[in-house]
């Protein structure tokens, strides 16, 4: 093969937001912008580097078919649809210890009005403008944060998943919720001790009257601004989540756990997952980048699928599924008929017909993997039925799909083929996208 496989990057920078208003409903009229024009700086360390993060506990409950919550015109957050790449943009969080400490100091250092000569007037004026200072001092980054964070309606239907399952569902909106809560208490309690305090008689009262309120607001700022640094948190995990470019061709490896998906990207792309012998090594979406004939690829590695219904699956196989069902990528189907990876080849087969029904609508191309390790006779586990009268399971334990390529990445067996036929999907995926962005700009043109 001609082409020679680069770790080198190149800049994509989109020539149409067209096809992407299209496919993911951005309203006619949205400025678009894409992602890596804001943030080169961002873009480049994410594609030199493998990202990974950890799925933890959530309730999401299934993808493919679920039909997202509708967005109600009346909220004004529901303006407009994002594209991908809201998480790059989310607000720096400070930890709340340093928002309350830095508000405390700037608030202590504001003085009476000049030219009040009362000295219980002047105690009184300055009390209540301290009081103030503090609470404007701790509303306003709150205040920020709420404004800043996107509304998950707003979100691309991905990273609408990818909150849903890595923070676990409803966890965003209620830490959300609890910072303004916090925002709220601060305000109410600030306006309500910075009133008092100016009705202050004599300078002790209003002294007291100050420590009163300046001590309330520290108590209830310390003992509720753990929301604060739980949306630090999120803010984190979120910002590691891999970047993905929608008008890039992109390729995603899906199969059983264990079948060798990671080993294939390694392979094939920058992407550097993890590979060991056991399910589920992969838990997360992890990208990975080719450049050929210089043009720019991605390769996204998945979590493994199990034989099991949509509610059974754990929030890692719900991800795939988030990935197949959110994001055009062509497939790259893996199939270990080896009998290694722990899934029968006959729970294989079922979930490969699942999978390839529901999204048949994508470019794909199947693989054989371990071929190193296939022997004369196919791999029976000793929970199925070796006997089993089905002329299409039976040639899938000796072939896989029709015209599924073999291949070893222990023995380089079929890697150059695989290399070639990757590059030919890709294109065509390519070509996909040109063509639904030129029919876009012709549906555009004024007649
Ligand atoms: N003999 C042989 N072993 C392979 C081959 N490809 C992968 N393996 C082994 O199979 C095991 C699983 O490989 P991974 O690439 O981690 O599989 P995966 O599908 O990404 O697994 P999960 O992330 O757990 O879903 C590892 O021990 C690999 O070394 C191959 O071509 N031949
Ligand atoms: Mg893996």
């Amino acid at each position: 093969m001609n082409a020679t496989w680069s770790l080198l990057h190149q800049w994509q920078i989109p020539q149409s937001s067209l096809l992407l208003r299209r496919r993911f409903n951005f309203r006619k009229g949205t400025n678009f912008v894409h992602p890596k024009i804001i943030y080169p700086n961002l873009c480049f360390a994410q594609q030199m580097q493998t990202t990974a993060y950890e799925i933890v506990n959530g309730s999401y409950v299934p993808l493919p078919d679920s039909k997202q919550p509708p967005i109600k015109l009346k909220d004004k957050a529901a303006v407009p649809l994002e594209d991908v790449g809201a998480f790059q943009k989310l607000p720096m969080v400070m930890p709340s210890v340093d928002i309350l400490y830095s508000a405390m100091r700037k608030a202590k250092r504001v003085s009476a009005t000049k030219g009040i000569s009362n000295i219980a007037k002047r105690e009184r004026n300055r009390g209540a403008k301290q009081i103030d200072a503090l609470m404007k001092e701790l509303a306003v980054p709150l205040r920020t944060y709420k404004e800043n964070f996107p509304n998950k309606k707003i979100l691309h239907p991905y990273e609408r998943s990818l909150i849903e399952l890595t923070l676990g569902d409803g966890n965003y909106e209620e830490v959300m919720g609890k910072v303004d809560k916090l925002r709220k208490k601060v305000v109410s309690v600030g306006k309500e001790h910075a009133s008092l305090c100016a009705k202050s008689l004599t300078k002790r009262e209003a002294e007291e009257r100050l420590s009163e309120g300046m001590k309330k607001i520290e108590e209830i700022f310390n003992c509720e601004g753990r929301a604060v640094d739980e949306l630090l948190n999120i803010a984190k995990t979120l910002r590691a989540m891999p970047v993905i470019d929608l008008e890039t061709p992109t390729l995603c490896l899906v199969g059983a756990p264990n079948a060798g998906k990671s080993s294939l990207v390694r392979l094939l792309s920058t992407g550097k997952p993890e590979v060991c012998n056991y399910p589920f090594t992969t838990r997360g979406i992890l990208m990975g980048h080719i450049t050929l004939s210089y043009q720019n690829f991605q390769v996204t590695d998945t979590p493994g699928l199990l034989r099991r219904s949509d509610e059974d699956r754990n929030n890692l196989e719900k991800l795939t599924l988030a990935v197949l069902s959110h994001l055009p990528t062509a497939v790259l189907y893996v199939h270990d008929l080896s009998g290694q990876c722990g899934t029968s080849p006959s729970d294989q087969f079922i979930i490969y017909k699942e999978i390839k029904e529901r999204f048949s609508d994508h470019l794909w191309l199947d693989v054989v993997s371990k071929c190193d390790l296939l022997r004369d006779s196919p791999a029976i586990f000793a929970t199925e039925d070796s006997n089993a009268d089905n002329i299409e399971l039976a040639k899938y334990r000796r072939t896989g799909p029709d015209g599924a390529l073999r291949v070893s990445v222990t023995s380089e067996v079929g890697i150059d083929q695989l290399k070639s036929r990757v590059h030919e999907l890709l294109i065509s995926q390519l070509g996909r996208i040109k063509s639904s962005e030129s029919n876009e700009e012709s549906l555009e043109v004024p007649r």
